[in-house]
């Protein structure tokens, strides 16, 4: 019998308005991935038949999902990658929870045809600065690839679902867990072994033993990569011109670390666990270590 998102969070005994936002959430994925398929995929400045400006593919993800966010009247506030501020939910919907997300993460990669995704992080809170990973009480992250699955975990494991032909998220993969030895890498950055020693070092390592090479320039795919293979590390180091590294703390790497925490993975920035840093900025930077525990524990010592 096939389990929908909605009846996984009922028997997980995930409560009303948290289960009702997320699979909100998944309802408006579904919009997205649609306007993947017909809309415009070009820049931000061209028009459509009506002379609209037409939207970039992530502004206009970005604007569904705070549009369907704030009608939801679950959410407090919204934080977006597409957004320089806060997204304050008027008092007359407000509900108990802040959402961070990425709309569209990797969208420069939509033209390839290669693999996208989005990612939500979602606090009880009424605001965002201030806040740690550890307080998230659910995230999940979409996949746009040859099928549109959906991981989540509202701290009661992680289970991913795949998006049927008439249009459910049903059950694939329960209790995904991530504690095989690993045998592939993902490394990030590559251009940060030019004066990142350490990290050559690392990556000089990974090859050495003959690790396979899985990394796609999306983030969503390739740590979706190790949830599915069970094993595997993705590495995003900071370097001289990004001395915080790239990828957003807030929406990619708390999100996706509360995952493999949950599926007894381990995530850090190198020495410090993703879920213990303070969110002091809405655009803060970290650089990020996460896989297979032994191995991010490995890298940890390449970089110390
Ligand atoms: P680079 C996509 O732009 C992204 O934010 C992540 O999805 C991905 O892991 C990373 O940046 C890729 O960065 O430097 O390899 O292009």
């Amino acid at each position: 019998m096939h389990i929908s998102l909605d009846k996984h969070l009922r028997d997980s005994k995930i409560n009303h308005d948290l289960r009702h936002l997320i699979v909100k959430i998944a309802t408006t994925a579904k919009y997205i991935h649609n306007a993947m398929q017909t809309g415009d995929l070009g820049l931000a400045g061209t028009s459509n038949m009506y002379g609209e400006a037409q939207l970039a593919l992530d502004v206009l993800s970005n604007q569904i999902f705070v549009n369907e966010l704030e009608d939801s009247y679950y959410t407090t506030c919204l934080a977006s990658e597409e957004m320089e501020e806060e997204f304050k939910i008027p008092p007359e919907k407000q509900g108990k929870y802040a959402v961070v997300f990425d709309p569209l993460d990797g969208s420069s990669l939509v033209n390839a045809n290669l693999a996208i995704g989005s990612i939500f992080g979602i606090y009880e809170s009424d605001k965002i600065i201030g806040l740690k990973g550890d307080l998230q009480v659910a995230s999940l992250m979409v996949v746009y690839g040859p099928r549109v699955t959906l991981i989540y975990t509202a701290k009661n494991g992680v289970h991913e679902f795949v998006l049927n032909a008439v249009g459910d998220f049903i059950l694939s993969k329960e209790n995904i867990k991530v504690e095989k030895v690993a045998k592939h890498f993902a490394p990030g950055n590559l251009r940060a072994t030019a004066t990142e020693g350490k990290y050559a070092k690392l990556v000089d390592y990974w090859m050495k033993e003959k690790y396979t090479l899985r990394y796609s320039g999306g983030m969503v795919p390739d740590i979706n990569h190790i949830f599915m293979k069970g094993e595997g590390i993705f590495t995003y180091p900071s370097y001289k011109n990004a001395p915080h590294g790239k990828l957003r703390l807030l929406y990619e790497c708390a999100p996706i670390a509360l995952l493999m925490e949950q599926a007894g993975g381990r995530a850090t920035d190198g020495k410090k666990r993703i879920l213990d840093i303070m969110v002091e900025a809405l655009d803060q930077r970290t650089p990020i270590y996460i896989g297979s525990e032994d191995e991010v524990r490995n890298a940890e010592k390449f970089i110390a």
